[in-house]
């Protein structure tokens, strides 16, 4: 099948498929599936730009709204992860992963599914070490704190991808596995992105949780975006060992690489997006850890019930088919006839996606509740402490780094390269 992948999509979907359809002509085949690697946008209306964290000269609808409302549709099957600049009230809905819009599917968080025979993972988000042990204790409205962490990567969801032991064949994270650089041309890298020369070489720069995954589940693909730029690499696994092909690429700019497309062998199909079964029973599982609070925890996942729930899974799936819940549009799009409206409910709504997902897997709904004490009771015999939390991990820093905002340290670079020269 051949799958196309993408770096940063910034709601920019129209542009996307078209380049896609421009393909397929001038290449006389079919696009099967494409891949985002995040900083998808998908901005229904302009309630959903609050939770948006973005400069506000970025604060635009872009085209999600059009494949939201059904104006337009996805011309091949769609899959995302989140990335940092992310309508995340839509995306918390859909925490376990589902349909953000007709032929468009989220993988949540963190997630696993199938398309065809092909196993696709990945984890939404970005690291940043001072909110990876805490919980999902972000609601919306989201305040200027919130607004930031909730995007961050947390352990737990972590911790759920490594316990995957078949093996997964593409993988997807918005930023890179910390050290990546070393094995392609860093030297390149630094030359195009000289603003990540310090970061490359005390390595620093990418996610170490993404790099611990990469060292578990060693997939033949792994594909990540965030920094703007074209950049492939060859991990090899031990001596002798399975190989994995790095490429992280661009944003959607003219002229710039952000589509690549790659033919993986496969069955011949029907190609569908489908629930994964280890997946699924890992998600059942661990829901009962499901830590909703702002507490500091290190979770471990010895501690937890010996059952694997993959026959209990699979006969769920036997009975009813693998096929993820039927999208379902819950809010009004955007109207470019209409004036902006002011937010009347920025609060948490209840996806009827999730909620069948969850009663599929006879599981409670825990994505409005942030009862810190019985979370904390719930979760503590699962936990181990390590003594008291440092300060560090309680603390909102401003992320005025280019973790966060890529674009803005663009810009002053070619700023201050145009000023110089
Ligand atoms: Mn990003």
């Amino acid at each position: 099948m051949k799958i196309a992948v993408e770096g940063c999509m910034h709601g920019e979907l129209d542009k996307v498929y078209a380049t896609i359809k421009r393909f397929e002509e001038v290449e006389d085949t079919k696009i099967d599936l494409l891949l985002c690697c995040g900083d998808f946008q998908a901005v229904r209306n302009d309630v959903d730009l609050n939770s948006l964290n973005v400069k506000p000269k970025y604060r635009r609808m872009n085209s999600f709204w059009k494949y939201y409302s059904g104006q337009e549709r996805a011309p091949c099957p769609t899959i995302f992860i989140g990335g940092n600049h992310e309508a995340s009230n839509y995306l918390w809905e859909l925490y376990y992963g589902g349909w953000a819009a007709p032929n468009i599917y989220f993988m949540g968080f963190a997630g696993v599914v199938k398309f065809g025979n092909i196993r696709i993972g990945g984890l939404s988000g970005i690291f940043k070490s001072n909110h990876y042990f805490l919980g999902h204790y972000e609601r919306p409205p989201y305040d200027d704190n919130t607004i930031r962490s909730v995007y961050h990567v947390r352990q737990y969801d972590v911790l759920k991808l490594l316990q995957l032991e078949e093996p997964i064949d593409i993988f997807l994270s918005h930023d890179w596995p910390l050290g990546i650089t070393e094995f392609g041309n860093w030297e390149k890298l630094i030359q195009q992105k000289p603003f990540f020369k310090e970061e490359v070489q005390s390595r620093t720069l990418g996610s170490k949780p993404a790099a611990e995954l990469l060292e578990k589940l060693k997939p033949p693909y792994w594909f990540s975006a965030h920094l703007h730029c074209k950049f492939p690499a060859i991990i090899q696994h031990g001596e002798n060992g399975p190989i994995t092909k790095f490429l992280a690429l661009d944003k959607c700019l003219p002229g710039r690489k952000f589509l690549q497309v790659l033919e993986i062998k496969s069955d011949p199909g029907p190609h569908e997006i489908q629930y994964d079964e280890e997946w699924l029973a890992i998600t059942r599982k661990f829901n009962s850890i499901f830590p909703s609070s702002r507490n500091y925890m290190r979770l471990r996942s010895d501690h937890l019930v010996n059952d694997n729930f993959r026959q209990w899974v699979e006969s769920k799936l036997n009975t009813r088919g693998a096929k993820p819940f039927d999208f379902i549009q819950t809010v009004p799009s955007f109207d470019p006839h209409k004036p902006f409206s002011s937010p009347s409910n920025s609060g948490h709504n209840r996806n009827p996606q999730t909620e069948s997902f969850l009663q599929l897997l006879e599981l409670p709904y825990l994505l409005d509740t942030l009862d810190d004490l019985s979370t904390h009771s719930q979760t503590a015999e699962f936990c181990s402490s390590l003594g008291s939390p440092s300060q560090k991990y309680y603390e909102d820093d401003d992320e005025d780094n280019h973790g966060d905002d890529v674009d803005e340290l663009e810009e002053f670079a070619t700023t201050s390269v145009s000023e110089i020269s």
